[in-house]
């Protein structure tokens, strides 16, 4: 059975925002069954948790013998053993690698960077546009690339998960506008079925957050 972490017990403001969405969004598109492991806040800092998410974060995911996290490497596994959301062609494939980790590696960082500069008042103005400026960029560029089409790759793959994902961050640091053709490829991503089940599945746990951990 595949399980993954969640958290429960966290504020409205983080909904939609949690990367275990990125699993359960991957395992909704290739109709796979899954359960959930929740853990309330501050569980995820015991050292228990910590075996299998040494960072104390959501999500992990494990099956059968198997114990792994980070969201990227996550989709990665289920995409190979499930031969699903990745091209057959090797070229094709490579390609979805390479926006697969520019999501993760050369958008996010950036973005989380800004995130955290942005309403702290012990950083000058200075640097807050420095870092505006450096997450405006990074999202030039993944707009011209992408361009007019659907996806990053000939067909939906994972890295549009995390590239839709990461931009969706972006999006509710008002640093999308301008890009339009973003915000409708986050749109029209989200507007997918299998999306749709993943996020109301995820929203449970804001309404059901005192329930208690699901073990
Ligand atoms: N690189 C990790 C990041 C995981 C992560 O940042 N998880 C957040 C939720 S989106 C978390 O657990 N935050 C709580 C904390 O750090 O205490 C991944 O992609 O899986």
């Amino acid at each position: 059975m595949n399980r993954f972490s969640v958290l429960t017990g966290i504020p409205d403001f983080t909904k939609g925002l949690v990367r275990e969405l990125r699993v359960r969004w991957a395992l909704e598109e290739m109709g796979q069954s899954y359960e959930e492991i929740r853990y309330p806040h501050p569980e995820t800092k015991k050292p228990e948790y910590m075996k299998n998410q040494p960072f104390g974060q959501v999500p992990y995911f494990t099956s059968g013998d198997l114990c792994m996290f980070e969201s990227g490497a996550i989709l990665l596994h289920l995409a190979l053993k499930n031969n699903k959301l990745l091209p057959s062609d090797e070229n094709e494939r490579a390609h979805v690698f390479t926006w697969l980790f520019a999501a993760l590696n050369s958008i996010e960082p950036w973005m989380f960077h800004y995130f955290l500069l942005k309403d702290d008042k012990d950083v000058s103005e200075i640097v807050k546009s420095k870092a505006k400026n450096l997450l405006d960029e990074r999202l030039r560029i993944v707009s011209e690339k992408l361009g007019d089409r659907d996806f990053l790759g000939e067909s939906f793959s994972i890295a549009d998960i995390i590239m839709t994902t990461v931009l969706k961050s972006a999006s509710f640091m008002d640093v999308l506008s301008g890009h339009k053709n973003l915000f409708r490829y986050v749109e029209r991503n989200e507007s997918r079925p299998a999306f749709k089940r993943a996020l109301s599945e995820h929203e449970k746990l804001y309404k059901d957050a005192h329930a208690g951990p699901l073990r």
